[in-house]
């Protein structure tokens, strides 16, 4: 990729050292493990065990998961992924599943610690004339198991960081998803502080959605990842698409992970259902139900990154959000390596997000512009 514009990566993420160190102390999922002598195991990478299909006690430790390395942590891996693949800037977010599983009193120092140390990364790389024109920025993790007015005190003071242009979140909410009530004082202060939320799924579907775990393992991370994470972002935002979620705050943004899951192939679906619902105040019912058209929603709350893979999927994206510049580039990068030793060639997930790209607008510079980079620089106020 070699373009003559800035591109712009806003799906990349890092486990920062301290975050590494923080999963490397645990034993239960989400846990690192580090293989030992007595494994006679011939990979020596370290194994990242962070969904629950990847605890698998009928495999060794040492083959669970998945082999997590340097790339996963090295902001000089990153740097040079990004000069591969003609990067010129990339947002980089705490990967999944953040601090989802932190105990309430240690929730907003691990926030605020994560927090610092990617700002001081990204300020340290943008300073320094040692990395060309590369820019790092972050999107920053919030202490979601912590009480409300800490979580919002940490969404205040990311607004003080000059390298943070918004926060990365999971669909678990405070643990009841992202319709709980309860969420109403955390979105007030994302829309009044104008914070871009990227919202990005973690924790699938049961097993028992795909048919239970021996049908999940035979088949290892094709189904929680392919099916059970866009899934769960499709049903995470249905459900605060009917709760009313929008409609009380209107200038809520969201930047949904994976083009939005399968949101955009099925709104139609969704606004049909809607009308149709006896349920609902509007059709005779008792419930509120959503006053809001969801293209509304899709025009005017969210944004989806071009993490799909394929033209099929990329264009329901666009014709989803309504127009190419809702639409943002990404790579998922460290996740979806190469699977062999060509790590220094360039990666095939990178190559078909992009050839999607490049094949749905064969002819439209403007608009590969926009989506590559353009429109990431004008929604998160990008100095590149
Ligand atoms: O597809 C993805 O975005 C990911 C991710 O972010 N984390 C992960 O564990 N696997 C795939």
């Amino acid at each position: 990729m070699s373009a003559s514009y800035p591109v712009v990566d806003i799906h990349t993420h890092m486990y920062p050292p301290s975050y590494i160190k923080l999963l490397s102390s645990r034993t239960t999922v989400p846990y690192i493990y580090q293989p030992t002598e007595a494994d006679n195991s011939p990979d020596s990478d370290p194994r990242l065990i962070i969904l629950a299909s990847d605890d698998d006690p009928s495999r060794p430790k040492a083959s669970r998961g998945r082999p997590v390395d340097s790339t996963y942590s090295s902001f000089d891996q990153k740097r040079s992924f990004m000069k591969r693949h003609g990067i010129s800037c990339s947002v980089i977010s705490l990967a999944n599943p953040w601090l989802d599983f932190l105990d309430p009193e240690s929730a907003l120092e691990t926030a605020q610690g994560i927090n610092d140390d990617l700002e001081t990364a990204c300020a340290k790389n943008n300073q320094s004339s040692d990395h060309g024109s590369l820019k790092l920025y972050a999107f920053g993790c919030l202490p979601l198991s912590a009480p409300a007015k800490d979580i919002v005190s940490e969404i205040k003071r990311l607004k003080t960081l000059k390298h943070v242009k918004g926060v990365i979140m999971g669909t678990t909410g405070l643990g009841k998803g992202l319709d709980d009530p309860d969420l109403d004082e955390v979105y007030s202060a994302l829309a009044s502080t104008s914070t871009l939320v990227f919202l990005h799924p973690h924790y699938g579907l049961p097993d028992s959605a795909f048919g239970g775990p021996e049908v999940v393992a035979r088949s290892g991370h094709v189904l929680p990842l392919a099916l059970g994470f866009p899934l769960e972002t499709t049903i995470a935002v249905a459900r605060m698409y009917l709760s009313g979620v929008f409609d009380r705050h209107p200038k809520l943004q969201f930047l949904l992970a994976h083009s939005g899951g399968t949101i955009p192939f099925l709104a139609g679906r969704i606004e049909s259902c809607v009308a149709h619902e006896r349920e609902f105040v509007a059709n005779g019912g008792h419930r509120q139900g959503p006053q809001r058209s969801i293209w509304d929603v899709l025009h005017t709350n969210i944004y989806l990154d071009a993490v799909i893979y394929g033209q099929p999927g990329l264009r329901a994206a666009l014709e989803a959000a309504g127009s190419v510049d809702r639409i943002i580039f990404g790579t998922d990068h460290p996740f979806f390596p190469p699977l062999g030793n060509e790590h220094e060639s360039r990666w095939l997930s990178v190559e078909s997000n992009k050839g999607a790209i490049d094949g749905t607008f064969p002819h439209d510079e403007e608009a590969k512009k926009q989506i590559l980079g353009g429109n990431a620089v004008r929604v998160l106020g990008l100095d590149i």
